[in-house]
Order: structure tokens, then C-alpha cells, then sequence
């Protein structure tokens, strides 16, 4: 449905509304501006959640709603809605929804707001077909209820999971295959809960790994030998890529819901310790980098920047681990604090927290892997942290909801070396000035901002071998946008993009969504590889581009290869290079 039509029916019924009902709506819309449809269409994903069981306690004020009526709502809450609007219903980058609001409002009018969305972002439920009157009707209850309470999981919960199937003194002392480890992709398979490790020599499916629920991320040991693969369930798969056929050796559930783990990098400590943040509970826990054994659990609890409030729910968002220092580069969304994590001794942890600003989701080091840069995505800005000297080196303000995934590093014929990010919110690539040596008029400086196909953005690429700038829009709704690609020359970014079809490229047999999403380089930088991501039912593909002649090189098409996502490089993945 196109935005326009999105928005004639509540334009319909306003005008059947008693008069309050409508100012109310009006306010809704003020006070939920800034939000984007792509972005929220992105954070709507299902949560693991809705399986869990939880406290409820009874509010007597609240309609009422039988036992089955509140399961059904449950569950559609965390699968549809508690992405934007918290597991506790207290807000995160949609409104809170707690009784003492929503009792207030009613039924009636619950009711009209989740089945017509509003402009500021809140989709349309029952017009768009994604849910029937009797679900809208069953959500505008259950909102008033008392939002359940999923359980806090501990040390017992993870080593109740935790299974070391192969144990480092069993594990193979060389590597036991042919294949070019370093240039090995691990695809994610979303909707089955597997990656797929491609060739990326032959192009060949090498083996398919089980892992978590809708499989999110792939990170590498700082050896290179060791894949760590997280599910949106909380469930890491540690892959051993010196075994004859790569596969787990160890697996651990550190949660109930997460999206991020990475291992140790700094010198002296490769290998030794790995890392996971949670979504729910919102926590950190530090690993053997070995064997997965649980070492160290930290609650990520606390105020929020600025306002210094207190969050019931802050989520750890993107990890990283810093080359400089022993220390993991820990981002908690909500509360917009970096903390830097010193692992040198566990016992006596002692973390640095950077305060920037609220909404801190993905982000990449610049070239050098002094800086990291972090999109606060909901709060237009990127924040850079200075690895080095552990604090805040800027925060920038730029285009609406930035989303670089790692963002790209080159080297800009003007401005020196600059990073770049895309948007969900808007058509910008923003380029950032990150030499504050060689360049320090530009640093951490918005040094330009070129316009790419639309908004719905997530990811951006280049290489230190190229010339070129990929950024794809899977998230636009327009699908000659949200599937193909555009290309620019980093010498002459004044020229334009140059737009590929990719999706058609693949030459799929079913029409599926067909959304490219993530360029990612093979280890040499002269190819990018593509997802072409439909739903489970559907045929999808990964689509091999010549990175200097930006032709086709390769189409990768197997009845295995089911919503391929994310596409992890191993030798990029490892060295972070983008
Ligand atoms: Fe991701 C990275 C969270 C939806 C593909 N995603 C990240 C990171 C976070 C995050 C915090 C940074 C991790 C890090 O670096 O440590 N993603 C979330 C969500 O909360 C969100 C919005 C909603 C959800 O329901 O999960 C979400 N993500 C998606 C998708 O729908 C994507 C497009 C497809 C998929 O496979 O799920 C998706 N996210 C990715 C990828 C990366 C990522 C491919 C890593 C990019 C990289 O280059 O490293």
C-alpha cells in the first residue's frame, strides 16, 4: 500500500470521530513525530518473547479479557509491537503503553489508533490486513492490562544451556580442510535458523549450521578460526573453521532475546574471552573465549543520558572490541551510554561509561580502529568514542535515523579520510571527516552529504582496494528502490550513483520481496556479494557483482538458501575492514 492510500483511512474516520477523540488523535501525531514507516516496519520484527511465560498480576480498572483472550494478545504483542514499545510497555522508540496511559484513552479509541496507524509511524494495523477486527479489538484490551513481567535469566539459566560438544583439548591442533578460511561468507538463514558457509573462491555451498531463532549476526575470533553466531533467541553457535566440515563445538542461551556478541581482539587476549548483550533481561555477560562457559553477567539497568531517569529496559545493542585497550565497546540503546568494558580481570571489573545520546543501535570503527562511530539512530546523531583515551571524541547531528550497519571508510579526494553512513529516514549518505591529525578542520565534521536512491537504508560499503561506495535501500517502499543498488565513485561523489538492478539480476522464478540488502567484499575487495532476501517461501539468491566493472559476476541460487540476510566475510568480519 502506497503511503498515500496508508493514510485515507484514518482521514475517513476522523471525520466520524466525536470532536475530543480527534484532538487527542491530533496530539498523538504531534507528539510521535520523527518517527519513519521503514524504521518502524524494521523494528517490528517478532520477538522471541511471545513463547515465555510471565508474571501477570490483575488490574481491576482494566476491561476485562479471559484467560485464552490475554495468551492470544500476549503474543501477538511480542511479535508485532513490543520492538518499538518495550517488553515492560514503558517505551522505547514508540510511545509507552502502560495503564496509567491507556486507561484513560479506552477501548473505542485504542481501538481506532492501532487499526488506522497514525502519520508518525505507528502502522496500520487492521487496514493494512495484518491483523482482523477481532485482534485490534483484543490489543486495545490488553494494553490496558498490566504489562506481564518476562523472568530474569542468571548464571543457573545460561549454564543449564550451556553445551561444550566438542572441548578445546578434543579439537583438531591444524586445520583439517582445503578451503580458504579467510575468504568463507556465513550467510544468515533468518527464517530458518541456520547460516549457510559459502565458498568464496567457488561460490559453493560449503556445509548449513544450525543456530539460534531468526539468526541475526556472525563475528570472528580474533584468530579467524571461530565463528560466533547469534540468534534473535539469545543463542550463540561457536563454529570451529579448522574442523574437516566446519561446526559447532559449543552453544550457550545467554538470554531470552538478543542481537549482539563479539570476542576478544586486543593483544595477548585473542581468542580468550567472548561476549554477548541481551535485549531482555537487559545485560552483558562475558564468556570463555573457548568453550562459551559463562563468566561474568552485568545488568545494563540505570538513568538515561541527559534526562537522568531511570530505564527499567535498556537493550544492549551493537558490541565491538577495541584494539587499543583490553576492553569490549558496549552500547546500551536506550539509556545512549558507551560503556567501556575492561576485561583484564574479571573479578574486578572496572568499565568506562561515555554518555551521547539516547537510541545507540550499530555503528563501525574508522579506518585506523581508534574511533568508534555509533549511530543514536532515533536521535539523528553519531557518536564518536575515542578508544584511546575512553571518552566522547563528538556528537554529530545529522539526516534522520542513520543506519550504517559498519559504515564505509575511504578516502575522499577533498576531505581525506572520511567514514560514510546511510539513513532509514531519508535519502542521505552523510560523510564524516575522521583524520583529526592529517585533516583537523573536517574531523568529526559533516564534510558532505550526497543524495543516494531514497530512504530505507541499512547498509553501506567500501574497501581500502576500491573506488567504490555501495549503498543499498531494502527498506524503501518503493520495490525499483528496495531491490537494486546504487554505486558511487568515491572521486567524483558530485556525479551521482549509478543504479543496478540486482534483484532482477537473480532472475528469481518466484515474485517475492526481493529486497537487496548488505554489500559486503570478498577478501580481495574487487567483488560485492548481495542478498536478494524473499520471504521463506519464495526463492532468494546472493548476487556476486565485478566491483571494478560493476557487472554480474556470479548468481548463488540453492532450494537451501532460505531468506538469506546478512552476509559475514570472514577475513572483513575478522580484521573489521569496511
Ligand atoms: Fe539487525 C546489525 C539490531 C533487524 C540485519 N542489528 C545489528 C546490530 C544491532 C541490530 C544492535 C549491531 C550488532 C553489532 O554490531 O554488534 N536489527 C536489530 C534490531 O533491533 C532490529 C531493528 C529489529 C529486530 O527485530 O531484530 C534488526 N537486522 C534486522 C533485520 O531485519 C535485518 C535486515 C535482517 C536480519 O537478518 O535480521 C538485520 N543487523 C543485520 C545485519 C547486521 C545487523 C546484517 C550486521 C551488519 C554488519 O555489517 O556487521
Amino acid at each position: 500500500m502506497n503511503k498515500r492510500n496508508k493514510w485515507l483511512g484514518p482521514v475517513l474516520v476522523l471525520a466520524a470521530l466525536p470532536l475530543a477523540m480527534t484532538q487527542a488523535l491530533a496530539e498523538e501525531k504531534k507528539a510521535t513525530e520523527g518517527h519513519e514507516p521503514a524504521e518502524v516496519k524494521y523494528q517490528a520484527g517478532g520477538s522471541p518473547l511471545a513463547d515465555v511465560d510471565m508474571y501477570q498480576d490483575i488490574n481491576p480498572k482494566a476491561p476485562t479479557m479471559s484467560k485464552a483472550e490475554f495468551d492470544e494478545a500476549r503474543k501477538i504483542y511480542f511479535q508485532r509491537c513490543a520492538g518499538c514499545h518495550g517488553v515492560l510497555r514503558k517505551g522505547a522508540t514508540g510511545k509507552p503503553l502502560t495503564p496509567d496511559i491507556t486507561i484513560g484513552k479506552g477501548t473505542d479509541y485504542l481501538k481506532v489508533f492501532i487499526a488506522y496507524g497514525s502519520p508518525a509511524g505507528m502502522p496500520n494495523w487492521q487496514t493494512s490486513g495484518e491483523l482482523s477486527e477481532k485482534e485490534v479489538d483484543l490489543m486495545a484490551r490488553y494494553i490496558q492490562q498490566t504489562p506481564p513481567q518476562p523472568p530474569e535469566y542468571g548464571m543457573k539459566d545460561m549454564k543449564a544451556t550451556w553445551k561444550l560438544i566438542v572441548p578445546p583439548d578434543q579439537r583438531a591442533k591444524k586445520k583439517m580442510n582445503n578451503y580458504n578460511i579467510a575468504n568463507i561468507f556465513s550467510t544468515t538463514l533468518r527464517d530458518t535458523g541456520e547460516v549457510a558457509l559459502i565458498d568464496g573462491d567457488t561460490k559453493k555451498i560449503i556445509t548449513i549450521v544450525k543456530t539460534g531463532y531468526a539468526v541475526h549476526i556472525s563475528r570472528l575470533s580474533a584468530s579467524g578460526r571461530y565463528l560466533f553466531v547469534i540468534g534473535r533467541d539469545a543463542k550463540i553457535n561457536m563454529i570451529d573453521l579448522w574442523m574437516a566440515k566446519p561446526d559447532n563445538v559449543a552453544e550457550i542461551r545467554v538470554g531470552l532475546e538478543a542481537r549482539s556478541v563479539d570476542s576478544s581482539k586486543y593483544k595477548g587476549y585473542e581468542d580468550k574471552l567472548a561476549i554477548a548483550g541481551t535485549y531482555w533481561p537487559p545485560q552483558y555477560v562475558i564468556m570463555d573465549g573457548d568453550t562459551l562457559e559463562p563468566k561474568k553477567i552485568v545488568a545494563t539497568r540505570g538513568m538515561v543520558v541527559g534526562t537522568q531517569e531511570y530505564h527499567p529496559e535498556p537493550r544492549v545493542a551493537s558490541i565491538v572490541a577495541s584494539h587499543f585497550k583490553p576492553e569490549f565497546v558496549v552500547n546500551v540503546k536506550e539509556t545512549g551510554k558507551t560503556l567501556m568494558v575492561d576485561y583484564s580481570d574479571l573479578n574486578a571489573l572496572k568499565t568506562t561509561e561515555i554518555g551521547s545520546a539516547p537510541f545507540l543501535h550499530d555503528g563501525g570503527w574508522d579506518s585506523t580502529k581508534r574511533y568508534f562511530l555509533v549511530a543514536a539512530n532515533q536521535s539523528d546523531k553519531i557518536a564518536v568514542i575515542d578508544a584511546k583515551e575512553s571518552k566522547l571524541a563528538a556528537l554529530i547531528d545529522v539526516g534522520k535515523i542513520p543506519h550504517p550497519g559498519r559504515g564505509a571508510n575511504f578516502i575522499h579526494p577533498k576531505f581525506g579520510p572520511v567514514w560514510a553512513t546511510s539513513h532509514l529516514g531519508a535519502d542521505d549518505i552523510t560523510l564524516i571527516g575522521t583524520d583529526p591529525k592529517g585533516h583537523p578542520q573536517q574531523a568529526w565534521k559533516v564534510v558532505q552529504v550526497v543524495k543516494g536512491q531514497g530512504g530505507g537504508s541499512l547498509f553501506i560499503k567500501s574497501h581500502p582496494k576500491s573506488k567504490n561506495l555501495w549503498v543499498d535501500t531494502p527498506l524503501n517502499p518503493d520495490p525499483k528502490v528496495s531491490q537494486s543498488i546504487a554505486v558511487y565513485d568515491i572521486n567524483n561523489l558530485d556525479k551521482g550513483g549509478t543504479v543496478l538492478p540486482i534483484a532482477e539480476w537473480a532472475d528469481l522464478k518466484d515474485d517475492g520481496a526481493k529486497r537487496v540488502v548488505q554489500p559486503e567484499y570478498n577478501k580481495a575487495g574487487d567483488e560485492v556479494w548481495f542478498a536478494v532476501w524473499s520471504a521463506k517461501n519464495k526463492e532468494s539468491a546472493l548476487v556476486v557483482v565485478d566491483d571494478k566493472t560493476r557487472k554480474l559476476k556470479t548468481v548463488i541460487k540453492d532450494p537451501k538458501l532460505i531468506t538469506p540476510t546478512g552476509h559475514f566475510n570472514v577475513n572483513n568480519t575478522q580484521h573489521d575492514v569496511y
